[in-house]
């Protein structure tokens, strides 16, 4: 096959460069990461493969390692083994739940990040900011989608209350899951070449979603609880998926916690940064200081203390979450082991939040 025909037939699988990486060598994408190895997909078929050997060393940050969207070079064999990781476009990762600060990959090579949320109970602002928070600092670009307002009288009034907290120019689209006409507004984040992934609370809806946009059901999908909306984590691994519109999407399990890495900017919160510029006193600690711009906002409604709340939360978890990160970084110049010898589970999977 000439470089020519595997270019093209690598795109249906969402591949954006004209040229192959050098040395000839087989390139797929992860599709699939199961607790006993990979699924990848060369645009043609999926196959099964497993890391090389220097993925599984200890003390290697778990985020080098091969991760859904990933496109690797294999070395053929039975099975294959997956040699290299090519550099990725965009990365969303999370900090894994725990005491030791370790990254997690959530998704890699992507274009869009669909947050999706229950307009039933699951409804929450304060996630939603954390999820793009997350967001912010991948490459990809968030896309707010309300599922179930078949199941929510006020839906006008919770689209309207976003628009206001979230920065100008967030994409919201209120869909039901289940309606193929309703989801085809997802169209544009979808097109050929185009790669994107799910993310959201358990039982929100995104199996239901990614079967609607795929045409089948594929995905198992779960009930929720009656009185508090929450999912029963149906989705126990994460799976990229061809659509028939060209482009690919990647359905995640619902995550349970959603650690700040420390790299986050919080550009979002970008206008209360801006306030504070007004306060008085250039250490205003925003308590009862005279000549606080940022009580003053509070005072006349510009900034509702729920906001201003969950900014002062993720903005002290980040500054947390930077320093953890910056010794672990330290630590690693310093060329001492980074992490504490664990099994050999510890920090391979962790599939099922
Ligand atoms: N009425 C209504 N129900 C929906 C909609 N979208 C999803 N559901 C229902 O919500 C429940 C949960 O759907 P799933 O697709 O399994 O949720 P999930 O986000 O994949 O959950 P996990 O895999 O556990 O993370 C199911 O009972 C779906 O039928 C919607 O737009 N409207
Ligand atoms: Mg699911
Ligand atoms: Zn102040």
């Amino acid at each position: 096959m000439t470089d020519a025909q595997t270019i093209q037939r690598l795109r249906h699988i969402g591949w954006r460069d004209q040229d192959l990486p050098g040395e000839g060598r087989r390139l797929a994408r992860v599709v699939a990461q199961h607790r006993a190895g990979y699924e990848l997909h060369d645009g043609g078929q999926v196959f099964s493969a497993q890391p090389a050997g220097h993925f599984l060393k200890r003390g290697l940050d778990p985020a080098e390692r091969p991760a859904v969207g990933d496109f690797v070079e294999i070395e053929p064999g039975k099975p294959p083994h997956i040699q290299i990781v090519q550099p990725r476009r965009t990365v969303l990762s999370r900090a894994a739940a725990g005491e030791r600060y370790e990254r997690q990959v959530i998704a890699t090579n992507i274009d869009y990040v669909l947050v999706l949320t229950g307009l039933d109970g699951d409804f929450n602002p304060a996630r939603i900011e954390r999820y793009l928070s997350l967001v912010e600092g991948s490459g990809a670009q968030p896309v707010v989608v309300l599922s179930k307002p078949d199941l929510n009288e006020g839906v006008e009034n919770r689209i309207a209350e976003l628009k206001m907290r979230l920065p100008e120019g967030t994409p919201i689209h209120a869909i039901n899951g289940k309606d193929p006409a309703s989801a085809s507004v997802l169209a544009v984040y979808l097109k050929p070449g185009d790669s994107a992934v799910l993310v959201g609370s358990s039982g929100a809806g995104k199996s239901t979603l990614t079967n609607t946009l795929l045409g089948s059901q594929h995905m198992a999908i779960g009930d929720v609880r009656g009185h508090d909306s929450r999912g029963r984590h149906t989705t126990t691994y994460r799976a990229l998926l061809q659509l028939p519109s060209g482009g690919c999407l990647i359905d995640t399990p619902g995550m349970r916690e959603l650690k700040l890495t420390g790299e986050e900017n919080l550009d979002l919160f970008a206008d209360i940064d801006a306030l504070a510029e007004n306060c008085r006193f250039a250490d205003c600690g925003h308590g009862s200081e005279p000549g606080c711009a940022i009580q003053e906002a509070l005072h006349d409604g510009e900034l509702t203390p729920e906001r201003w709340r969950n900014y002062l939360k993720l903005r002290d978890e980040r500054e947390e979450q930077a320093n953890l990160l910056e010794s672990r970084l330290r630590r690693q110049r310093g060329g001492r082991p980074t992490v504490k010898p664990h099994g050999p589970r510890g920090s391979r999977d962790r599939e099922g939040w």
